[in-house]
């Protein structure tokens, strides 16, 4: 990536919109004019809309709605997360991808997106649709100093960060069930999945993916999944800008780390409660080991579900599919 264009998306940014002539922005970066001209085309080709005025010089209009790397790094507010990002128009999985990263060494904060997975994945050996042009399909690489049994609590953490960004850029709060979907008005908005490499009990990486139906219409979806997915389009009634979502997911990925890494899992721990759909009701989880029903009880500080039967006991569910 060129500083040079770093440097000027840094400087529109800064200008909020308002011109910037070719020679200050010259000036300011240290290049030529004609260098600026240059990144400017290319800014453009990105998808970016710069304005030009004779005598007034340069502005960033709106935001497009292409994914890039730079898209993704103008208007970031994080030091770790997602400060490193890599943009891949297809992919078999980010997640594939971002193991890859990881193994090479990649930084803590290391983000993986792409605009389109041809195999996705969900838990298991399930598909996640990551359709053309859609949605957020995003990988990334975390090194949390944390012990290998704690690793289930990032995957909650993190569906926390999902509620809030997607509450912040489309003020629709969503619903968290248990233990990694993003729901609105019931349908799956989100899914989430939490990948470890680990060398005996220390984790060298955990390789978080999350997958956000963004611009999705109704027939988009497959006849499998129609009747229990939704985007934020369908929700909202209009588009929304990925680019600024991904920003806010980092944002709130960063935040939310901090918060686990200084003070522990119980504040956000009541985070997740406050927009946990299935706690108090009944509720059927089906595991490796069986399905079991009962009532909802809550999470405990490891982040298992507990599962109060109608015999009374109390059952620990680590990993299941919830029905309710
Ligand atoms: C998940 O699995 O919900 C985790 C999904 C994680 C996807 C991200 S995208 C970036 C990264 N790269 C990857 O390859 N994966 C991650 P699970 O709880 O097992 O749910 C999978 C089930 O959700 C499927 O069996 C379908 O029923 C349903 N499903 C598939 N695609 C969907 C979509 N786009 N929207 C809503 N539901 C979907």
């Amino acid at each position: 990536k060129s500083n040079v264009r770093q440097a000027l998306l840094d400087a529109f940014k800064n200008a909020n919109g308002k011109f910037i002539s070719g020679e200050k922005l010259a000036q300011n970066i240290g290049c030529s004019r004609t260098a600026i001209w240059k990144h400017i085309e290319d800014l453009k080709k990105d998808g970016f809309h710069v304005e030009a005025v004779r005598k007034k010089g340069y502005r960033l209009l709106e935001q497009s709605n292409k994914l890039s790397e730079n898209e993704i790094y103008l208007g970031l507010e994080t030091e770790e997360i997602g400060r490193s990002v890599y943009f891949f128009e297809s992919v078999t999985s980010t997640q594939k991808v971002a193991k890859e990263y990881a193994m090479n060494g990649a930084k803590h904060g290391t983000l993986i997106v792409a605009d389109e997975q041809t195999e996705g994945r969900g838990r298991m050996v399930r598909k996640w649709y990551s359709p053309k042009g859609t949605g957020i399909w995003a990988s990334f690489i975390l090194r949390p100093d944390i012990q290998i049994q704690h690793a289930p609590q990032l995957t909650l953490l993190s569906a926390v960060a999902v509620v809030q960004a997607i509450k912040k850029v489309t003020h629709i709060t969503p619903e968290i069930k248990w233990p990694n979907d993003i729901l609105i008005s019931g349908r799956k908005v989100c899914g989430i999945l939490t990948e470890l490499q680990a060398e005996e009990d220390r984790i060298q990486s955990v390789i978080l993916g999350i997958g956000i139906n963004v611009n999705q219409d109704k027939n988009d979806f497959s006849a499998e999944i129609i009747k229990k997915a939704t985007s934020l389009k369908i929700e909202l009634g209009k588009t929304v800008n990925r680019s600024s979502l991904i920003q806010s997911l980092c944002y709130y990925i960063e935040q939310l780390l901090h918060l686990y890494i200084s003070e522990g899992f119980t504040p956000i721990k009541s985070l997740w409660e406050t927009y946990a759909v299935s706690i108090g009701k009944r509720i059927s989880a089906r595991t490796v080991k069986g399905t079991f029903d009962g009532v909802a009880l809550g999470i405990n500080n490891e982040g298992v579900l507990l599962l109060k039967q109608d015999n009374g006991d109390i059952v620990e569910i680590i990993s299941a599919d919830i029905d309710f």
